[in-house]
């Protein structure tokens, strides 16, 4: 009889353990969000970019961030076919004004760190993406992100990435004394987001996805919402809301229909926020 067989695997998923979120969020029409929106939920992925690409949530706290989505499968082939995932685009710009040191410190979760069959290997991948990430921002700004300390965390309390932002800075110990947090995942947590940054606020979580230049393409990004920019439609800047790791090291300069920014000219006077 091969009924029964059904119901151990229905009750396994029924004995699932219930996450909880830091949600609900809320987005700039007033809807409540418990969890966040994933493109599975739309006909579309223009559909779901049309909705969110420029959104902005705010969490119970107060914070706000903007949805950052993986590639799609046609989009990876369309910028590996490019030979965009290879090398950075640093801006040759020499920085000016003060130079602003930004200790991190960087959580990093189980996941994550499975991908490394040591410790030192862990570290070092964690520094170069780092210091990859902030290269645009020193030259430009005088921004330099030091890497200070990793830590531990165990990502198993959260449903959706920004709830995995808040579990990071809560189990690796907030900032630590330091500047800024930049936390690591790999966890398979439900939605598309491959990063999280809170706007103006100096805490920002990377997955695992893609290559050491593609993470530090997402850092960069999630830095620049940490300096308060917004997602923009300048196909040559990393603020776009889909990730586009040609663009590492591209920041528009001009006035921009879809930001409302100038983000150089916000970095300019958001240099010494942290
Ligand atoms: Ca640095
Ligand atoms: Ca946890
Ligand atoms: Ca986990
Ligand atoms: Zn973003
Ligand atoms: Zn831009």
């Amino acid at each position: 009889m091969q009924i029964p067989l059904l119901i151990p695997l229905l009750a396994a998923a029924v004995a699932a353990p219930m996450l909880t979120t830091s949600g609900p969020y809320t987005d700039s029409t007033g809807q409540t969000w418990n969890q966040l929106p994933t493109v599975s939920d739309y006909a579309s992925v223009d559909a779901y970019d049309a909705r969110f690409a420029s959104e902005v949530f705010t969490t119970i706290n107060g914070d706000k961030f903007q949805l950052d989505r993986a590639w799609t499968p046609a989009e990876e082939a369309y910028y590996s076919m490019l030979g965009m995932l290879a090398a950075p685009q640093p801006n040759g710009n020499s920085g000016n004004g003060l130079r602003a040191t930004v200790n991190c410190t960087h959580p990093v979760d189980e996941e994550y760190r499975a991908k490394f069959s040591n410790t030192a290997s862990l570290r070092t991948h964690v520094i170069d993406v780092v210091e990859l990430a902030d290269d645009a921002l020193y030259s430009n700004w005088g921004i330099n992100f030091v890497p200070r300390r990793g830590y531990r965390w165990d990502s198993n309390d959260s449903a959706d990435i920004g709830a995995l932002l808040d579990e990071a800075y809560r189990e690796g110990g907030n900032l630590n004394g330091q500047d800024m947090m930049i936390a690591f995942s790999a966890d398979p947590t439900p939605g598309n987001a491959i990063g999280v940054g809170y706007i103006g606020a100096p805490k920002q979580l990377t997955t695992y996805y893609g290559s050491k230049t593609t993470q530090s393409a997402i850092c960069q990004h999630e830095a620049g919402h940490n300096y308060t920019l917004q997602h923009c439609c300048d196909n040559n800047c990393i603020m776009q809301a889909t990730l586009d790791t040609g663009a590492l090291g591209g920041f528009h300069s001009y006035n921009e229909n879809c930001s409302g920014q100038n983000h150089s000219s916000v970095m300019n006077n958001q240099k010494n926020r942290y």
